[in-house]
């Protein structure tokens, strides 16, 4: 039987590209060039089955180009670069890669509050300046992380693993708020109380993001966000540019409306607001939460498997619209 043509958008590990090809006839992008829409319009035409990063649009008009596309693996636990019900309506499988980046991403996050509330960035870069001449009592006096009350916008798998890193490891008053309520038993082992989104802005000592981005979620935190939450606290986003209104984060952040902000997803990233750059109190990453070895490896290898298991054995392993397959 002629094997299924596939289209790989972005650079991937080697190995991944090896196991695509003992199924598919592989069209890949090893040069990581970056294709314009139309390139990718053009490449994927003909292919029943592609597989794409957060960084590719799949929608109506992609869709309609593509009479032989049978599924989109997204090698991303966050799906918003796909239109769902445009594919579902054109039968077009979707999945993505839930579970395996977990952890990693929760480390991450931790790692986030750590380096905000104890200004481990602004320090370094004040060090390599050559600006460290001497102690001083007050020198980079950041905020404590134990004991404090950690906020979490968004109640996940990322979110509890965040939250359970503060409850048991910190020993950090942990209150969320999320679209719905966890079970008791969640609740529990995360040692986190739901509160309203008002209270959760006006109590948190470190305020971490892990909601979904969607047209509601566009912009959740604003100017009048910003606003409630204490002069004292962090916001940390590891969720989706565009979550956080990013021109009033700078300027609540150059006000010293909040202490500080760190942030690894950004609107229209890879760029950035300009004004982010020049704010001191704020730690910035290039959307590296899910980036370690092994888990990046996991995370290829599950798009890769839902591509083989949709494709040749027709069962995918995670997807998102498995009304597709009845
Ligand atoms: C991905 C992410 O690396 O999984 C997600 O949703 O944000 C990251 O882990 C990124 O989206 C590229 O696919």
């Amino acid at each position: 039987m002629a094997k299924h043509k596939i289209l790989v958008a972005r650079a991937v590990f080697p190995e991944i590209i090896a196991l695509l090809e003992q199924h598919f006839e592989v069209e890949h992008n090893q040069a990581d060039e970056p294709w314009s829409r139309d390139q990718l319009m053009q490449k994927i035409r003909d292919k029943a089955g592609a597989f794409t990063t957060g960084g590719e649009r799949i929608d109506a008009p992609l869709l309609d180009s593509a009479s032989q596309l049978k599924i989109c693996a997204n090698m991303a636990v966050g799906y918003n670069n796909f239109d769902v019900p445009a594919m579902t309506q054109r039968r077009v499988l979707a999945t993505n890669t839930p579970d395996v980046l977990t952890e990693t991403t929760a480390d991450f996050g931790f790692a986030l509050v750590m380096s905000i509330a104890r200004r481990m960035a602004e320090s370094e870069h004040y060090l390599r300046a050559g600006k460290w001449d001497r102690w001083r009592y007050d020198m980079f006096a950041g905020s404590d992380v134990h004991g404090s009350t950690l906020g979490i916008l968004g109640m996940g798998r990322i979110g509890q693993g965040i939250a359970r890193r503060g409850a048991h490891g910190f020993g950090m008053n942990v209150i969320y708020h999320n679209r719905s309520r966890l079970t008791p038993e969640l609740e529990a082992q995360c040692k986190a109380r739901y509160v309203g989104k008002q209270e959760l802005l006006q109590t948190a000592d470190h305020l971490v993001l892990v909601l979904p981005y969607s047209a509601e979620s566009h912009h959740t935190i604003g100017a009048a966000e910003l606003a409630l939450m204490k002069p004292t606290a962090n916001l940390i986003n590891l969720a989706r540019g565009g979550i956080v209104d990013d021109a009033a984060l700078a300027q609540a952040l150059r006000d010293r409306r909040i202490a500080g902000a760190a942030l690894d997803v950004y609107e229209g990233e890879p760029k950035l607001n300009p004004a982010l750059l020049t704010v001191p109190n704020v730690v910035l990453t290039p959307h590296i939460a899910s980036a370690t070895v092994p888990t990046r490896m996991a995370m290829a290898k599950l798009a890769a498997d839902n591509l083989i298991g949709f494709l040749v054995h027709g069962k995918p392993l995670t997807p998102l619209n498995p009304e597709v397959l009845v």
